[in-house]
């Protein structure tokens, strides 16, 4: 039977897993389709890769050869949607690959859980760990040693020196740059183009040069997933 891989989004994030898929000679799949709400049925997404239907149809889709998913809907500080479709898909018996740019370089003994996207020329150096769903975006750079927890998103240029620790469920902005050593909690996000020069702890908004606590997570984006 042919394998499939259904992309779970078909928003600007999905363009991007999509280009990522296209470029690889090495992309293992016989088929490729997006799901995303009614209204997308039909839709080219990216690189004539269709929407074929919605959530609802994740159980009928499986037994039509889609074994894998990917979650391909993005998040900018809160992943809430992210997970519960991940739980959603992960029910129906769906594996979930990790999906990496051809062009993004990848050091050694560098761990990944699953479900992970790593953008264009992102570069993720000796030794770090990457949890399940993270995104590494495109242009990123982790250093030797950092640990990114599940369903984070380090976006676009965002620099993390070696030994950074960020928590599950946080966002480092684009273009920020994290130095050596720090730890960013959980549920956070970092503004973009911020410097983060000391810790900054959980279930909180950040940013600045110097990067400072500005709030709390709002109720809505706060520990609930
Ligand atoms: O429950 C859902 C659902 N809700 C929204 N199920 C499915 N299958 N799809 C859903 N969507 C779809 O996700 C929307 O209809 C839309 O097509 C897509 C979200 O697209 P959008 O372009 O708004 O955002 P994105 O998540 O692809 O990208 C965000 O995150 C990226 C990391 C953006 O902020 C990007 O700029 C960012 N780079």
């Amino acid at each position: 039977m042919a394998k499939g891989l259904l992309l779970i989004g078909g928003g600007g994030h999905c363009c991007s897993v999509i280009d990522s898929l296209v470029s690889d000679p090495a992309c293992p799949y016989d088929k490729i389709a997006v799901i995303d709400t009614a209204d997308k049925r039909g839709c080219t997404i990216a690189a004539d890769i269709v929407c074929i239907g919605t959530d609802d149809e994740l159980e009928p889709l499986r037994q039509e050869g889609y074994t894998d998913a990917f979650i391909s809907l993005g998040s900018i500080g809160n992943p809430a949607l992210r997970i519960r479709l991940a739980e959603k898909a992960a029910g129906f018996g769906y594996q979930f690959p990790n999906i990496i740019d051809p062009t993004a370089v990848i050091g050694q003994n560098v761990s990944f859980g699953s479900g992970i996207y790593v953008g264009k020329r992102a570069v993720i150096n000796y030794g770090c760990l990457i949890g399940d769903g993270a995104i590494i975006n495109t242009g990123s750079i982790l250093e030797h040693q950092c640990r990114i927890g599940k369903y984070c998103h380090i976006a676009p240029g965002a620099v993390l020196c070696g030994n950074v620790k960020v928590g599950s469920h946080s966002h480092v902005g684009a273009g920020s740059a994290v130095k050596q050593g720090i730890s960013i909690g959980n549920d956070t996000v970092i503004g973009l183009g911020s410097t983060v020069v000391k810790d900054i702890g959980f279930g909180v908004v950040a940013f600045g040069n110097p990067c400072e606590i500005r709030q709390n997570m709002p109720t809505e984006k706060g520990v609930s997933h």
